[in-house]
């Protein structure tokens, strides 16, 4: 069985105790790698390993543009291994090859580039003061950088941590979702080839809690924490960064609103809903899960939509024509599946949907569920949607800002003045208007209340990973003549 170890101070190790464990293919239902099993010791090990990468290494002392050169090489790599990668992330959590080979991988890449010229071409601030002096801003980099990324997009939201940390001259513990441990490796394993000195990105495999994870968010030595998971782990995160005073970025859950007016383009409102609430078997933290359609064209949306849900095909994620593979894992299988299977006893009626072969659910779609029906208020995080008429605008806002979430929402209107009063009147860190999941790296990603604290992205990632610095100088009158 392949074996999946640490990257830790430019090496592949064990534990140091020798523990395993076993990642387990969730459409073969089958242990495919066994994996280090990381401990307070192995996470202690990395940050030691990143603590002396930075405070005496080459690393942070680079020049933006030498960093940027080994940063586009790790680019350059992820690409010419795409296949691996993508193959990786597959496996681990049933993620369509079609999506990691077309999205995750190239989007990986592009992470990791923009960071390094981002941080590259980034301009400070030059005040000129009144008094004879002037001010000017440095960043400078924040230290050693903890990145704790989910499962749903491992490669991707690991990039989408460890490129701005490194740009910025940090150095990088990484620790890996449980149940995708095999991209971050291939990850690790690249940056070394990539020429990343020892120290400057380790990859602990293992558990949050009381294990791996959580040691690293309680040691005094970590200097910032970026973390992407649920909104319960964001909390017990923070109060052990609070405890150090260690500052964090947290990315957490969602319930994403999604607005159909009745002037919108039907036909793409109808794709981009598909795509928003049933891509990655709707194991994303921006899925459009509450869909609030305008009652004009109700009926005419909704035979749409359930036509478009029933025409994804479901099965083997390593079969390039699927388009939805299985849940990541058993527990989390069982957990949707009880969502479903409770929604109609909350007042609900199943459109569509309901569970398929292995650990898939098919695409779901439920209507007429109860205001506080499970499948309403929390993150199910699976493919399942809660569709709502609506009449008036008003109306459909308040019912998209009515949840503790604040991710993101999207809408759909082809008039102007409304597109952008609701995007305004959205409690939301992003709003998508006709389209879904496009991103821009330089605007601010992130979330509201239960959603998260805290923004990254090209600026406010530079905020984030370093330590921006005033200095101010004094600039002496001309000695007289
Ligand atoms: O997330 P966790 P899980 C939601 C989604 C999903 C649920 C549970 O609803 O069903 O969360 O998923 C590490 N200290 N999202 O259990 O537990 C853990 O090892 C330090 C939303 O996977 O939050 C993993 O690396 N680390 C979401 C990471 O945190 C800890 C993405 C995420 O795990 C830790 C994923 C601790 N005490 C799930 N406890 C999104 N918003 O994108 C856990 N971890």
């Amino acid at each position: 069985m392949t074996f999946i170890p640490h990257v830790i101070d430019g090496e592949e190790v064990e534990s140091l105790d020798g523990a395993r464990f076993e990642s387990v293919d969730p459409w073969t239902r089958a242990p495919w790698a066994e994996v280090a099993l990381g401990d307070a010791r192995d996470a202690e090990r990395a940050v030691t390993a990143a603590r002396r990468a930075f405070d005496t290494g080459p690393w942070p002392r680079m020049g933006y543009a030498e960093r940027g050169k080994i940063l586009h090489r790790l680019a350059d790599l992820i690409e010419a291994r795409g296949g691996e990668l993508a193959l990786a992330d597959t496996t681990d959590m049933g993620k369509p090859i079609s999506d990691a080979t077309a999205m995750d991988v190239p989007r990986s890449a592009h992470n990791l580039r923009f960071f390094a010229d981002h941080a590259r071409m980034s301009v400070g601030d030059l005040l000129p003061m009144d008094t004879g002096h002037h001010a000017y801003t440095r960043f400078e980099p924040a230290g050693v950088v903890v990145a704790i990324a989910p499962w749903n997009f491992p490669l991707m939201l690991e990039t989408w941590k460890v490129a701005p940390a490194l740009a910025w001259g940090n150095c990088v513990v990484l620790k890996p979702a449980e149940d995708t441990p095999a991209s971050a490796h291939i990850l690790g394993r690249l940056a070394n080839e990539a020429g990343l000195p020892p120290g400057v990105l380790n990859v602990v495999q293992g558990y949050g809690p009381e294990s791996a994870g959580q040691a690293l968010t309680e040691d005094a030595r970590v200097d910032r924490i970026t973390f992407t998971g649920e909104s319960g782990t964001g909390r017990a995160v923070s109060r052990a960064a609070a405890a150090n005073l260690t500052p964090v970025s947290l990315e957490l859950g969602g319930k994403g609103a999604n607005l159909v007016f009745d002037d919108a383009d039907l036909e793409r409102a109808v794709r981009w809903s598909i795509q928003a609430v049933f891509s990655n078997a709707g194991q994303v933290c921006l899925a459009g899960s509450r869909l609030f359609v305008q009652r004009g064209i109700f009926h005419a949306f909704l035979d749409a939509f359930t036509a478009a849900a029933d025409a994804m095909v479901a099965g083997d994620p390593k079969d390039p024509s699927t388009k939805l593979g299985p849940l990541s894992s058993e527990a989390h299988f069982n957990k949707v599946r009880e969502y479903v299977e409770g929604a109609v006893g909350e007042g609900a009626t199943i459109v569509t949907g309901g569970v398929g072969d292995g650990w898939v659910i098919r695409p779901t779609i439920l209507t007429g569920a109860s205001a506080t029906a499970r499948v309403r208020c929390e993150e199910i995080f699976g493919p399942v949607v809660v569709v709502d008429a609506f009449d008036s605008e008003d109306e459909a806002v308040a019912a998209a800002n009515n949840t503790p979430y604040g991710l993101n929402a999207m809408l759909f209107t082809e008039n102007l003045s409304r597109a952008h009063r609701v995007a305004a009147a959205l409690r939301a860190g992003t709003v998508w208007t006709n389209c879904f999941f496009i991103r821009d790296l330089r605007a601010p990603f992130g979330g509201v209340g239960d959603s998260g604290v805290g923004r990254e992205g090209g600026n406010f990632s530079r905020e984030f990973f370093t330590e921006p610095k005033a200095v101010v100088m004094e600039i002496t009158p001309a000695p007289r003549a």
